[in-house]
């Protein structure tokens, strides 16, 4: 399958450990956590805990200043040969605090060449993102879209914030996913790749997934990474509480196979959290703790 990919492509895939299933054990990855700010609200979401767009739904993560996060990537880096990429992907929305992103992101750029750099997001903000993450050598976005239709959206989105107002239900909904195509056109267009995620969330988008699969793949996105919801009471999110269940393993599979016919499938997703370090399915996060990194120095 990697054969069949032109040059150009192969060579932003092969050490990618989320684009490429056999990259993923050899190649690790690292979450900073600097970004603690969203401009949506999903109901599958606490804000206490990890974006569930990218991360592990009930988790906490440390959240830490541009500043650490590159302390935090140097001494990754000096330890684990296998790291080639360095994500961004909450605990908020990234592009919902675009200084402290982009911060993180220039100076990495500058000090660690080496390493690619890889951003997820709502999609709300990318429009006006997009020429800046060109410019610091972002190769891979993720852009987390659940539906293309606002009567589903206005069912997964209660609320967004937009030009310095909340916005609710079906027009909201619409803004958000007029966002999302508009900026997954534009990344396209700069040869950016793009995997899009989408949560499946029985009776609400299940039997939609299918054509969002469709659309983004029209336009162009690499790969498409459907994760399952993951709803706990506990864990104290809108569908949590409303009893909301999360798709079977084998309705998720099926939908993935659905999907197959039209796109490539990430099939290996963890789930990872704002601040995961390490392969995918290792968590060593642990291990570097900012008062463990400063204890290094
Ligand atoms: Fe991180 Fe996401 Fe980049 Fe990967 S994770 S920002 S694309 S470097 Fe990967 Fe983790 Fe799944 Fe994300 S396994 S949750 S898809
Ligand atoms: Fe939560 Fe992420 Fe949705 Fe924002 S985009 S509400 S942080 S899941």
């Amino acid at each position: 399958q990697m054969d069949a990919l032109p040059d150009s492509i192969r060579e932003k895939v092969q050490n990618h450990p989320c684009y490429s299933e056999d990259a993923h054990h050899y190649f690790a990855r690292m979450h900073v956590a600097v970004a603690p700010a969203c401009n949506i609200q999903c109901h599958y979401c606490n804000r206490k805990y990890d974006c569930s767009n990218e991360s592990r739904p009930g988790v906490v993560s440390e959240l830490l200043t541009p500043d650490q996060a590159v302390k935090k990537t140097m001494a990754v880096a000096a330890t684990i040969p296998q790291m080639t990429v360095l994500g961004i992907a909450g605990p908020g929305d990234p592009l919902a605090n675009p200084e402290r992103t982009f911060e993180t992101f220039r100076r990495l750029s500058q000090e660690a060449p080496d390493i690619k750099l890889c951003v997820s997001t709502n999609g709300l903000a990318l429009p006006e993102a997009v020429e800046e993450l060109s410019k610091h050598n972002i190769d891979h976005v993720t852009i987390t879209i659940n539906c293309v239709d606002p009567e589903i959206g206005a069912k997964i989105y209660p609320w967004i914030y937009w030009e310095n107002r909340r916005i609710k239900g079906k027009k909201a909904a619409k803004i958000l996913i007029e966002q999302q195509q508009k900026g997954l056109e534009m990344l396209i267009a700069k040869g950016i790749l793009v995997k899009v995620n989408s949560v499946m969330i029985p009776g609400i988008n299940d039997k939609h997934l299918a054509e969002v699969s469709r659309v983004v793949k029209s336009k162009g996105a690499f790969l498409h990474n459907v994760m399952p919801l993951i709803a706990e009471a506990e864990h104290g999110t809108f569908y949590g509480v409303m009893g909301q269940r999360g798709p079977t393993p084998d309705e998720l599979q099926d939908l993935q196979d659905a999907c197959s016919g039209d796109m490539n499938m990430m099939r290996h997703c963890r789930q990872c959290r704002a601040d995961a370090v390490g392969l995918l399915g290792e968590d060593r996060g642990d291990e570097f703790t900012m008062d463990k990194i400063e204890a290094m120095e």
